[in-house]
């Protein structure tokens, strides 16, 4: 576009290499108005922002209710001592679950969602979550909603890596069970 024939010089005063335009009509004329263009776009960005925020906004408000996440307690099994919650949230990327649980171990411990109930839990994992380090999980499930898990699936713990059959705690993942939860 520009015909600009740039030429690497050393700077005779601090020996510091740039560019000096050959040209001087193309530095001084043919410069300017991209600059001017570049401008123009900065102050129409400027006063554009604000236009695609309050549509954001106005989108968020439209959102269902169904969007608020949803806590649901993890009781202890086995006398683990380990109780706790899972937060479960709707976002664009997937479910987000994060787990909360009190008198865990710093060793790792795995989690899954699993089809069925704690009571009736189907024993083969639906989706892996992060494993419980010191009483924290947190995963993006992609593809799930809470609507989709809601009164058929269950939350565990397990032990250990080393003993994944004892389970350490459950939560069903239910609306009811909020009411039952003190916060
Ligand atoms: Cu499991």
């Amino acid at each position: 576009m520009y015909d600009v024939t740039l030429q690497e010089a050393v700077m005779p005063d601090d020996g510091k290499r740039g560019f000096l335009c050959t040209d001087p009509e193309v530095s001084s004329m043919r410069a300017i108005p991209k600059f001017a263009a570049l401008g123009a776009a900065l102050v129409l960005g400027a006063t554009v922002a604000p236009a695609v925020a309050a549509e954001g906004m106005s989108k968020m408000a439209a959102m269902p209710m169904a969007k608020a996440p949803l806590t649901i307690p993890i009781k202890p099994l086995n006398g683990s001592g380990e109780s706790g919650t899972a937060t479960l949230t709707d976002t664009p990327a997937g479910l987000k679950v994060v787990l909360s649980i009190k008198g865990a171990p710093a060793a790792p411990q795995p989690a899954h969602i699993h089809k069925g109930s704690c009571a009736k839990l189907d024993p083969k994992p639906a989706y892996p979550l992060t494993s419980v380090i010191g009483g924290k999980s947190t995963t993006v499930v992609k593809g799930e909603t809470i609507g989709e898990l809601l009164g058929k699936y269950a939350i565990n713990v397990h032990k250990s890596t080393t003993d994944i059959p004892t389970y350490v705690a459950c939560g069903d993942v239910a609306k009811s069970a909020m009411s039952k939860m003190k916060i």
